[in-house]
């Protein structure tokens, strides 16, 4: 069995957590991190690349060492580093920074000060009172940590969509190679797009013959059969996803296809109008007196009831069927709107590419333009930019400007947000640039209220373009801080300031429904994918369809604008 470059990017993963519990040089940890997301980001398959005889040195932020570590790990399935570290720090403790509240630096003070190397130690020490007393926890953390525990002990945590989409798509083009398979849909909270799925919704229409069910359950990253029978089969996968594969006859499908994309709420609406209508609606179709009329496609469910289609993204029942009775649903804004980035970093901070490289491969992705925004020195782990680094990246920016041709590289920075609100540069030199994401990376414990001011306070600076990741949560990591989002939310839309849909899969901040807020209070959006490659451009999509959940139309994204237009904006 080949190693997937997915299983490679996480035994990098979990040595990274594993040597920052330890508390290894932050430089080495986050080099392992970068490493595993610029493998995960990689079209090809590590094993093919190797078996090809490529040396994957070759690829950005691996080096020598690392690329043999990672053909080692290909040829024997084994990270005999990983090995090591694990046989050092007690395994458990990589799984507890999933807890709420917990990251590796918690963990590792948690082991190194309480001696903590179990779950049931965790829970022990916590019920002492010891571990409010620990430097940076305090009482809250601690109730945090307790409903964490909780929740872990209460099964797997949901997964990232993304990750979902990276087992979910060869899934079905493989089902679609089996002997009779005519076609396959995925279906549940992955067709909506919500940010985590649960499990996978997966429906085939093939014919009767068709082995598909006894290949399903046979495929070869099945680790436990849950059910297995001729139209329904439950699986696990080694990846910790469960998929539920049904068959449904044609002339259902659309029927079936729009009750299993869900959401519940949405169908249970859809159903009431239905018998408001004399019109019995289930899995297998709309019926009137015993007889099916519609079902074939989706649009035949929702005509039946009086309604235009209703993009899966919308279907949650916030509003959506009021919408396409009224016929004022969104146009809601796609990929192909897009002409630009307005957030990313090159190799001048923690970035993989230099600027040429960042700006062609923007280019290549059909933009207008692509802004660069490098850290600024406060994030000093990431080697953030001090003022005069900044201005010679500035003249290389003019320089490159004058020689490329059909993309403009805009002047941005990615400038921390002090505790007190100033920002991490001074005016003079924000002056320079055309447009400042303006970010907290740092104390995220303050109050609700002084986080909040310390928000408000920065966007009174008139450099203020964006604010980044607004709330800094990270998808089954990192809770948001405690922020006051309405307010700033308001005083965003009050003062031209553009709020973020950072489009990294475990970021995808703002979520859907503060999206939703930004646009009933007339705040625009930046989607942008903060990426730190090349490769990471891509995942623009992922943030168009957190932006899709979340109502927003072209107009309401200012990275739809093409240059002049942006330009005016952000001006
Ligand atoms: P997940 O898997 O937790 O991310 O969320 P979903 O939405 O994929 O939920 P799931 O897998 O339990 O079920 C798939 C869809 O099937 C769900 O979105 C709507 C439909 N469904 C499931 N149970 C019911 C139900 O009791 N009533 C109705 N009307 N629909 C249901
Ligand atoms: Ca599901
Ligand atoms: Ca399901
Ligand atoms: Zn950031």
């Amino acid at each position: 069995m080949s190693v997937h470059n997915r299983e490679i990017a996480a035994c990098l993963d979990r040595l990274a957590t594993l040597l920052e519990i330890e508390g290894a040089n932050p430089f080495r940890v986050r080099a392992y991190r970068n490493a595993a997301r610029v493998i995960e980001g990689q079209g090809a398959q590590m094993s093919a690349l190797l078996a090809e005889g490529h040396d994957l040195a070759e690829l950005p932020g691996i080096g020598k060492d690392l690329a043999g570590k990672i053909a080692t790990l290909v040829d024997t399935g084994e990270l005999p580093m990983l090995n090591e570290v694990e046989a050092r720090v007690p395994a458990a403790l990589a799984e507890m920074t999933e807890i709420e509240g917990l990251g590796p630096k918690r963990v590792g003070q948690l082991y190194r000060e309480l001696g903590v190397r179990s779950l049931d130690d965790l829970s022990r020490v916590l019920e002492s009172g010891r571990v409010r007393e620990l430097e940076g926890f305090g009482e809250k953390l601690e109730k945090t940590i307790g409903a964490g525990i909780e929740a872990l002990k209460n099964g797997q945590p949901r997964m990232r969509w993304a990750d979902a989409e990276a087992i979910a798509e060869p899934l079905a083009e493989w089902l679609r190679g089996i002997d009779g398979v005519k076609k396959v849909w995925l279906a549940g909270s992955y067709r909506r797009g919500k940010e985590t799925v649960g499990d996978l919704d997966i429906l085939v229409t093939c014919r009767r013959d068709s082995p598909v069910m006894d290949r399903f359950v046979a495929h070869e990253d099945v680790s436990r059969v849950v059910s297995h029978g001729g139209t329904r089969s439950t699986v696990h996968l080694r990846s910790g996803l469960q998929v539920d594969l049904r068959v449904v006859p044609a002339v259902g499908a659309g029927a079936a296809l729009h009750y299993f994309t869900g959401s519940k709420a949405h169908n249970i609406a859809v159903r009431r109008r239905g018998v408001e209508r004399g019109l019995k609606i289930n899995e297998y179709g709309v019926y009137r007196d015993e007889k099916r009329i519609a079902g074939r496609t989706e649009d035949e469910v929702f005509e039946a009831v009086g309604l235009p289609f209703v993009a899966p993204e919308l279907r949650e029942d916030r509003g959506e069927i009021e919408a396409a009775e009224a016929r004022r649903l969104p146009d809601l804004v796609s990929l192909a709107d897009i002409r630009g980035d307005l957030h990313c970093h090159t190799d001048a901070t923690d970035g993989q590419h230099d600027l040429e490289t960042m700006a062609r491969a923007a280019q290549a992705r059909g933009y207008e333009y692509l802004a660069i925004t490098d850290h600024s020195k406060a994030v000093r782990v990431a080697n953030g930019l001090d003022a005069d680094r900044l201005l010679a990246q500035v003249d290389e920016i003019d320089r490159l400007n004058e020689a490329l041709e059909g993309i403009t590289i805009l002047k941005g920075i990615e400038v921390d947000i002090l505790a007190d609100g100033r920002l991490d540069l001074p005016d003079d030199v924000l002056d320079r640039l055309d447009l400042a994401v303006c970010s907290i990376h740092s104390r995220f414990n303050l109050s609700e209220k002084q986080q909040t001011e310390r928000v408000l306070r920065a966007m009174e600076n008139p450099h203020f373009t964006i604010l980044g990741h607004p709330t800094g949560r990270l998808i089954n990591q990192r809770r948001p801080y405690a922020i006051d989002l309405g307010q700033v939310i308001r005083a965003a839309a009050e003062r031209g300031c553009f709020l973020e849909v950072n489009a990294q899969p475990s970021r995808l901040d703002l979520d859907d429904a503060a999206c939703m807020l930004a646009r009933e209070q007339g705040a625009r959006i930046a989607v942008s994918t903060d990426a730190h490659a090349d490769v990471q451009l891509d995942a623009m999509r992922f943030g168009i369809t957190q932006a899709r959940r979340g109502w927003l139309t072209a107009d309401d994204v200012i990275n739809t604008r093409g240059l002049a237009a942006l330009r005016k904006l952000i001006g």
